[in-house]
């Protein structure tokens, strides 16, 4: 297949320093009118994402799906889910964007199907032990009756990971393993049978064309033999805290890594295709262990995004990922959001933040919009200019909040319903996004009609009013990457510049840009050379640098 993608140099592969977008497709745009957004709705909006500079998009997924956890629960692997369009529109997707300069990389699901895949509904209409059983995790239960389920192990959305099915016979039977939703089943990955559907399901996207997959719940595949009670149930993805006994059961597990092996051979068949982990295994030294030279090309790097705003936890994990990423020759990525935390420009000036996979709602502290843009912009400013990959996640390049004091009527994350509420969930972060502020749903949908209601305050926010407008959001987004791009940073390397500056900051190099964030105080003196790129609005050679701000620097 003919791409316009340039020849890729030894050693400066395209994912290596790719600034990668994602989007959250019922979220970005609506093409149809219907509220939730779909393929058509993406290509209309290449123009602004080829503004912006990116890469690449990936989108989570678009699979068909019952929605019960938005895409994440696929019924079928190989079609596109009619809510978002057809294989056409993805083919003509894949189509323009390359024009365009842009890949897409699909997001594959291999942990769990959908309840309503047709493999997991032939594993319910047969017997207990029958090969179309063996393909999830079916369990007898414990107790006199196996009314108890097979272990202790609870669902990351909250509630025990099994659930009792009823045989054919009409009778209570067997449990099956849920690591997510009751909807969404999880595959027995020691099973050939499943490596051999999903190696398939690989290259009937590769040879479509799409430039590689982001990999959800990469480390959860293979579980502990026997599947052994859990000391400490804490539904989180990294199985915290770190001073658990024993190992945890399922999660990083090292069967995995032969998994991973079979893929990169797959992908390696093909020209130019990467593979992205959603892996959250801590601390660094361990995550890198994904990104062998023989396994995953990037993992996201989730210790830097859980890395609060502060001067010398920032210097510490830029540091160990920068060594330990490339101990293994893989780049690091850097990433600050995604559709399941809070929005960095809300959670980085937000004291009480609450644990992963959770948001704020409306009876919870209310955060401060304005600090939490200023840090917001600083943050994206300070990591775009480091060398390795980067991920912008839709409506970040904007400066949009988190939704704060969303109803609960209008909440759809399955953690919400799993714990009544107690946990509201990811829906925060995925409130469709503003383009225009005086049209209808700012812009979303044709109709204004929007699956979750915006908040008024994205108004202001809006691609329009930001677009050729200095100073803001998105032109400091859109010069950043200009300059990512045209100075290599990407394939640049990181040296630290501390000592040019006062106390309260940091400064790196990377190729002839210099960096500099300020965390605290009143002001800071910029080394001199002419600003580039700057998050403070009106700042000169010879101002103060104010806390919260950074600046990029010719040197
Ligand atoms: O994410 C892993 C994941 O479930 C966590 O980030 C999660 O959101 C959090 O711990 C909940 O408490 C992937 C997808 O990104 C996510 O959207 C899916 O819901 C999940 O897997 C299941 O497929
Ligand atoms: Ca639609």
């Amino acid at each position: 297949m003919q791409t316009p993608f340039p020849e890729n140099k030894a050693g400066h592969e395209w994912w290596r320093s790719a600034v990668i977008y994602q989007i959250y497709p019922r979220s970005f745009a609506d093409g149809n009118g219907d509220g939730i957004g779909d393929i058509p709705g993406i290509t209309s909006r290449l123009d602004s994402l080829a503004e912006l500079g990116i890469d690449a998009i990936w989108s989570s997924p678009l699979t068909k799906s019952p929605q019960k956890d938005a895409g994440y629960d696929v019924s079928d692997y190989r079609d596109i889910d009619p809510l978002f369009g057809t294989l056409e529109d993805f083919d003509d997707l894949v189509a323009k964007a390359a024009a365009k300069g842009i890949r897409i990389i699909m997001d594959l699901v291999p942990n769990h199907s959908s309840s309503m895949h047709p493999w997991f509904l032939e594993a319910l209409a047969s017997e207990p032990g029958s090969k179309e059983r063996a393909r999830y995790m079916f369990r007898d239960g414990k107790g006199e009756n196996g009314e108890v389920p097979p272990n202790n192990w609870e669902s990351v959305f909250g509630g025990a990971a099994w659930t009792r099915v009823t045989e054919p016979n009409g009778e209570l039977g067997q449990w099956y393993l849920h690591i997510f939703d009751s909807s969404q089943p999880d595959f027995d990955w020691t099973n050939p049978e499943v490596r051999a559907e999903f190696e398939s399901v690989l290259r009937f996207w590769l040879d479509r064309g799409v430039a590689g997959f982001r990999i959800d719940v990469a480390h959860g595949l293979i579980k502990a033999d026997g599947l052994p009670d859990i000391d400490d149930n804490n539904s989180t993805m990294s199985g915290q805290p770190k001073d658990r006994a024993k190992p945890h059961p399922f999660w990083g597990l090292e069967g995995v890594h032969e998994i991973n092996r079979e893929w990169r051979k797959v992908l390696d068949e093909y020209q130019d295709r990467a593979m992205c982990a959603e892996a959250w295994v801590m601390p660094l030294s361990r995550m890198a262990t994904w990104v062998r030279k023989d396994e995953y090309h990037q993992t996201f790097n989730f210790a830097y995004l859980e890395t609060p705003w502060k001067k010398d936890s920032q210097f510490k994990v830029i540091n160990e990922s920068i060594k330990e990423f490339s101990a293994v020759g893989a780049p690091a990525t850097w990433v600050l959001s995604n559709h399941d935390v809070i929005r960095h420009s809300t959670r980085l000036s937000y004291d009480k933040v609450p644990k992963q996979g959770d948001g704020i709602g409306p009876d919870y502290e209310q955060p401060n919009e304005e600090l939490g843009l200023r840090r917001g912009r600083a943050a994206s400013a300070f990591m775009l200019g480091l060398p390795g990959g980067a991920y912008i996640y839709q409506g970040e390049e904007l400066g949009l909040p988190e939704h704060t004091t969303l109803d609960g009527k209008f909440r759809e994350d399955p953690t919400y319903f799993r714990t009544n509420g107690e946990r509201v969930g990811r829906d925060g972060c995925r409130v469709p996004i503003p383009w225009e502020a005086n049209s209808p749903g700012y812009g979303f949908s044709t109709e204004g009609k929007s699956w979750l209601p915006q908040p008024e305050n994205f108004k202001a926010y809006a691609r329009d009013v930001q677009t050729d407008n200095p100073g803001t959001t998105l032109e400091l987004y859109k010069s950043l990457l200009q300059i990512r791009k045209s100075h290599e940073l990407g394939h640049g390397d990181l040296v630290w510049k501390n000592e040019l500056i006062a106390e309260t900051g940091l400064c790196y190099q990377n190729g002839d840009v210099m960096v500099v964030a300020n965390f605290e105080g009143a002001g800071l003196e910029v080394p001199a050379g002419e600003i580039l790129a700057t998050t403070q609005v009106g700042l000169t050679e010879g101002d103060q640098l104010e806390a919260d701000q950074v600046v990029w620097i010719k040197i």
